[in-house]
């Protein structure tokens, strides 16, 4: 909980209370209410993950204000500046808090259950992501450097086996074998060229903000993993969180699947607010974006399981396994309906191209 220092530094009454909000496996974050009814969003940041919180910051204002400049409809959270208007704050326990505007009537979901939303939630993915095409990606500073580098991930993955640190490798000899099949992925995508551009690096469903009376996606939040990227990566991330038949968490594997009316939403969402600024490249190869996210994903949630769970929050001891195993289900079912899900995106970037 945040002590006497942070309530200060943020200018916060003393009476506002706090509730825990969302789902986050990094950050730990509470819904501050004061007694007139104001609301806020406190989080400490995990600094473990985040070693650079000056730099989240530097990227937050920089995107704020490129975005604030256009007239997207999407709504940009505010930071609290804080009493010295750097906006974060160690404590006396070296915890880093920080404090954004809180979206009022809003609703986060954990997956899509209609094509509507998938098309929502893409539309504002892509609306951010299109609304930060035409910034320079050295405006911005790698707040986690190498976050989506697989090939680098790849080899603390295999260490991660070697070391095989809490004893569990016996229990996944076989998802250990397919991130091995698979990995040629990585060397694939590192081998298009892609194009440096400033992304969101974490834009799953959950970090969209809808409505809670239209419906319509009104936000994308969580701006802690904004750095310079691909396009592939984000559409990646939209596929593995906004398409399956279940979440991330979901531990019967049998049940989880692409679906395609989803993944229809999806791209009927995300295309048009994204294609004038794809170049061929990216327009190309966006469904191997899928690919290397999923697998990237379930590699890192498998080598957390071997590290004795280090990295993600856990609810339960076999939690990262299970989430694993679920990517891995996940990664199958999009192998098994990769033409179909090509041509129908071949077909929405081919309207939009006339
Ligand atoms: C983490 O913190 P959260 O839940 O928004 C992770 C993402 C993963 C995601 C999986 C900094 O995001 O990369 O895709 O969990 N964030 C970081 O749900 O590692
Ligand atoms: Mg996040």
């Amino acid at each position: 909980m945040p002590s006497a220092t942070v309530f200060s530094y943020f200018e916060f009454p003393e009476d506002l209370q706090l509730s825990p909000l969302g789902n986050g496996n990094i950050n730990d974050t509470w819904l501050g209410t004061s007694a007139e009814g104001e609301k806020v969003v406190l989080q400490r940041i995990n600094s473990t993950v985040f070693p650079y919180p000056e730099r989240i910051m530097h990227n937050y204002r920089v995107v704020l204000s490129h975005l604030r400049s256009k007239d997207l409809k999407l709504h940009l959270p505010n930071l609290f500046p804080g009493i010295d208007g750097q906006g974060y704050l160690f404590d006396e326990e070296g915890h880093c808090w920080r404090a954004v505007e809180y979206l009022a009537n809003t609703i986060a979901i954990e997956r899509a259950e209609t094509p509507a939303q998938a098309r929502q939630a893409g539309s504002a993915v892509g609306t951010f992501l299109c609304g930060l095409s035409d910034l320079d990606p050295q405006e911005v500073q790698d707040a986690l450097p190498g976050f989506h580098d697989s090939l680098s991930r790849y080899q603390h993955f295999l260490s991660a086996v070697q070391h095989n640190l809490a004893a569990r490798l016996s229990d996944v000899q076989a998802e250990v074998e397919f991130v091995k099949r698979e990995a040629r992925v990585f060397e694939k995508i590192q081998h298009l060229g892609l194009p440096l551009r400033v992304v969101h690096n974490d834009p799953k469903i959950a970090n969209v903000l809808f409505d809670q009376h239209s419906g319509e996606a009104v936000a994308l939040i969580d701006w802690d993993t904004i750095q310079a990227g691909s396009f592939l990566s984000d559409f990646g991330d939209m596929v593995r969180s906004m398409t399956p038949s279940f979440s991330e968490d979901e531990p019967d594997t049998s049940k989880v699947h692409l679906e395609m009316p989803l993944f229809k939403g999806l791209v009927q969402g995300f295309v048009p607010t994204i294609q004038a600024a794809l170049t061929p490249v990216e327009r190309d190869n966006l469904l191997q974006g899928a690919f290397w996210i999923i697998l990237e994903q379930m590699m890192r949630f498998l080598g957390d399981y071997l590290n004795g769970d280090q990295y993600y929050k856990v609810r339960y001891p076999e939690h990262n396994l299970v989430r694993a195993r679920n990517q891995m289900a996940l990664y199958q079912s999009i192998q098994a309906q990769e033409s179909d899900l090509q041509r129908i995106l071949t077909q929405y970037l081919s309207l939009g191209a006339h």
